[in-house]
């Protein structure tokens, strides 16, 4: 039975159409289809700051992620939103993850290797070793399941492996999660690079579509997406990038397959596909523009944010004394 549901996202950024369409809209779907499980959907602060970030900008990203969790269609009724770093156990139980995961596996991480490459003025410690405060974030709830990207694979997986290890060592102890893809959910890819991931933190402006963007904006970055010489509309990865990531934004913000979006566009231009797409996706993203900036400044957030705090440190500081006592630290009561 699914009793637990945990995941986050970063506020390296504003969030993009690549984290609503890979992430949030999963957990929406999550939310309504398992009704008798409990949620956790956290904004991963902490997470954020393995690289450089400007304060006042992260304390901004950090209200705007939570807002467009409820903008989004998250309930607060039904699921609990709360920001890691006001829950300590986090941090707590990520240094007893880090005294079970071994240097050599955080070493192994592609995230990682691919991160330290782009970092200029030197890789902070905690590049290495975030993995482990990832597995504590799921570990403390006993998740059973985390819905994640495929790029997350690896890190679920090390999550997997220490819960296990600590299992074996001190007796049961965490529930061991598994993962959940979304069939429906691909890789959104960057509209300046095809081959690239779609990032908030990338530094080409028109790269990435903001759930915030304002309409014209959305559709002037759609009208300059990189496409292929080639004049017709179809999927083929790794012949036409740009025209096949745009077909999959389609589909993410339509009731549509690609197959069918195909067929529509069959005899039709580039310029009608992308003028079309432009429109579907800021008529999609209106109602949750005009939620997001009702509640942005609220006292509503505010209170859904304590409200979901205090639900995760009860269950969290639960799981965290266990573990204190099965390690041996501190006197015993
Ligand atoms: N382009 C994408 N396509 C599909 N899914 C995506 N996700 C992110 N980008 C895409 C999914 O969003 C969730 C939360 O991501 P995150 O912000 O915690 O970390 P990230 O994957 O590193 O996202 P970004 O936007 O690329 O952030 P930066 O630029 O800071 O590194 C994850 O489930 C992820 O799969």
């Amino acid at each position: 039975m699914v009793k637990r549901i945990v995941s986050g996202v970063q506020p390296s950024g504003k969030l993009t159409i690549g984290n609503y369409l890979g992430a949030i809209k999963s957990f929406v779907k999550l939310q309504d289809e398992y009704e008798g499980a409990e949620f956790f959907f956290f904004v991963a602060d902490l997470h954020a700051i393995t690289v450089t970030q400007d304060r006042l900008k992260l304390r901004q990203s950090i209200r705007e992620v939570a807002a467009m969790y409820i903008a989004c269609g998250l309930d607060p009724d039904k699921v609990n939103i709360f920001i890691q770093s006001e829950v300590p156990a986090h941090n707590q139980l990520g240094y007893i993850m880090e005294s079970t995961a071994y240097i050599g596996e955080m070493e192994r991480m592609t995230q990682y290797k691919d991160k330290r490459q782009r970092q200029v003025e030197g890789i902070k410690t905690s590049l290495l070793t975030y993995p482990a405060l990832m597995a504590a974030d799921i570990l403390l709830y006993d998740a059973n399941l985390v819905p994640i990207g495929d790029d997350q694979d690896q890190h679920l997986e090390l999550t997997r492996m220490v819960g296990e290890r600590f299992n074996n060592q001190y007796g049961n102890t965490f529930e061991i999660p598994k993962a959940y893809y979304n069939k429906d959910v691909v890789r959104i890819m960057s509209l300046a690079d095809p081959l690239k991931k779609m990032s908030k933190s990338d530094e080409i402006e028109r790269s990435f579509i903001l759930l915030d963007d304002e309409p014209n904006r959305i559709k002037n970055k759609i009208g300059s997406a990189v496409t292929d010489s080639d004049t017709k509309i179809y999927f083929d990865k790794e012949n036409k990038p740009g025209i096949s990531n745009l077909l999959s934004i389609y589909a993410g913000f339509s009731d549509k397959s690609v197959e069918e979006i195909e067929k529509l566009y069959e005899n039709k231009s580039y310029q009608e596909f992308k003028s079309d797409l432009g429109n579907l996706i800021v008529d999609y993203l209106k109602p949750i523009q005009e939620r997001y900036k009702e509640i942005l400044n609220s006292k509503y957030l505010d209170e859904v944010l304590d409200r979901g705090r205090d639900r995760a440190i009860i269950i969290s500081n639960r799981k965290l004394e266990k573990v204190y006592h099965k390690v041996g630290l501190g006197r015993k009561k």
